[in-house]
C-alpha cells in the first residue's frame, strides 16, 4: 500500500551539513519526497509533537533539543513507505542501530540521534497534519517509478 510518512531532520543533523547526504538515502532507495519545510520548532509544537513522551525523565532535554535550531520537516511517499522508512532509520539508540541504517552511519547518542519517522499510520497522519497544511504536499507523478516498480 503506498503510503506518506512524516519524517524529520533533527536540529544536529541541519547543523552538521548532513541534510543533502540524509535526503539522498531516501530518494536512492526510491522513495518520493512530496514536502519539505526548514523550520524553527517552537516549545509548543515540539510538545505537542512528543506529547506521549511528557512523563520521560528525558522529555526536557528532549524539548530543548528539538527547539534549538532548525529542523528539515518532512513528507515521503512510497509502498510501505512508514515502515520501510523506520528500517532506514535505525534504532532509537544509534549504538544500537545497524551499520547502513541513518542512525547507524550518522550518529552516536540516543540524545542525538539526528532524525524522526512516524512509527504507525496513525503516527504518520497526525505528524504530517501538525507539520503541513494540505496545500503544501505535492501530489506528482514521478516519471522513474514506472523503473523502480514492477
Ligand atoms: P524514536 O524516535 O525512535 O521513535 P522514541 O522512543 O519515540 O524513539 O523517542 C523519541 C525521541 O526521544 C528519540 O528519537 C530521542 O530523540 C529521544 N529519546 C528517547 N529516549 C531517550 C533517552 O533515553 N534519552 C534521551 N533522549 C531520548
Ligand atoms: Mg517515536
Amino acid at each position: 500500500m503506498i503510503q506518506k510518512s512524516f519524517v524529520m531532520m533533527k536540529p544536529d543533523a541541519v547543523q552538521r551539513r548532513l541534510m543533502g547526504k540524509i535526503l539522498s538515502c531516501f530518494e536512492e532507495k526510491g522513495l518520493q519526497i512530496v514536502a519539505v519545510k526548514l523550520m524553527q520548532i517552537n516549545e509548543d509544537l515540539a510538545k505537542t509533537h512528543y506529547g506521549e513522551h511528557a512523563d520521560k525523565p528525558f522529555f526536557g532535554s528532549l524539548i530543548e533539543y528539538i527547539t534549538s535550531s532548525p529542523s528539515l520537516a518532512m513528507v515521503i511517499e512510497g509502498e510501505e513507505a512508514i515502515s520501510t522508512i523506520r528500517k532506514l532509520v535505525g534504532a532509537t539508540n544509534p549504538l544500537e542501530a545497524d551499520l547502513g541504517t541513518i542512525r547507524g552511519d550518522f550518529a552516536m547518542d540516543t540524545g542525538r540521534n539526528i532524525i524522526h519517522a512516524s512509527d504507525s499510520p496513525d503516527s504518520a497522519e497526525r505528524e504530517i497534519n501538525l507539520f503541513f497544511n494540505e496545500d503544501e504536499i505535492c501530489d506528482y507523478e514521478i516519471v522513474d517509478n514506472k523503473l523502480i516498480y514492477e
